[in-house]
């Protein structure tokens, strides 16, 4: 039984699962291993289990699990005491408090690798490469998971994600790198949801 999470000590994603961990009792059971991941240069490590190369990763008993509110949704499946409320309305107002507070966490992180780059060499083409390598990655990723007969919410946001790649990257030709995504597309594509929400606007110039 092993559970081993992908981390740095300066991620509070990270330190939110530990904190999680702790409030359970299940940080006993988990081994840290420290990682050096960003945009440009993603760890090959957590490559192997997240397209995203992302932390916190955890592999837990060989099974990948990311980002940290589904870490923390594993952890609350081992929990006697509930980290998410199981009343509808209470788990909703937690996990629209949880939204927040990790929207405060990405915007921070954001805000630091902005002040980085203005310091060092605002390597922008560097960064929008690293950042459409991971499309590419979680394209072929994605492509390998998807079931013709199946539509849930992954489904629902993988199709927003390869409709907003076409409308503002056209350029990402991501239907090379996943055959099985570019039919799953076309197909998903013919659902009434996704005719009376196309996007009514041109990309702009
Ligand atoms: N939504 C993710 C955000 C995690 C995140 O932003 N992690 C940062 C470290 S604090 C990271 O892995 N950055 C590397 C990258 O963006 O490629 C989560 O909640 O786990």
């Amino acid at each position: 039984m092993s559970w081993i999470l992908y981390s740095s000590p300066r991620s509070p994603f990270v330190r939110k699962v530990m904190i999680a961990a702790h409030e359970v009792g299940f940080s006993g059971r988990i081994q840290r291993q420290d990682v050096m991941t960003n945009p440009m240069r993603p760890s090959l490590e957590v490559l192997e289990f997240n397209p995203l190369g992302m932390i916190p990763t955890l592999v837990a008993d060989g099974e990948m699990i990311f980002d940290s509110l589904v870490i923390l949704e594993f952890l609350n499946e081992q929990a006697a005491s509930p980290l998410f409320p199981a009343a509808a309305a209470a788990r909703r107002d937690c996990l629209t408090r949880h939204a927040v507070a990790n929207g405060m966490m990405d915007k921070a992180v954001r805000m630091l690798d902005e002040t980085f780059r203005a310091e060092q060499n605002n390597d922008t083409a560097e960064h929008i490469a690293g950042f459409s390598d991971a499309q590419l990655r979680s394209v072929e990723w994605m492509g390998k998971r998807l079931q013709l007969d199946r539509f849930d919410a992954g489904d629902i946001a993988f199709v927003s994600a390869l409709a907003y790649l076409d409308f503002r990257f056209p350029k990402i030709e991501w239907r090379n790198h996943s055959p099985a995504a570019a039919a799953w597309f076309a197909s998903a594509s013919e659902r009434p949801s996704m005719q009376k929400t196309a996007m009514a606007v041109p990309p702009k110039p």
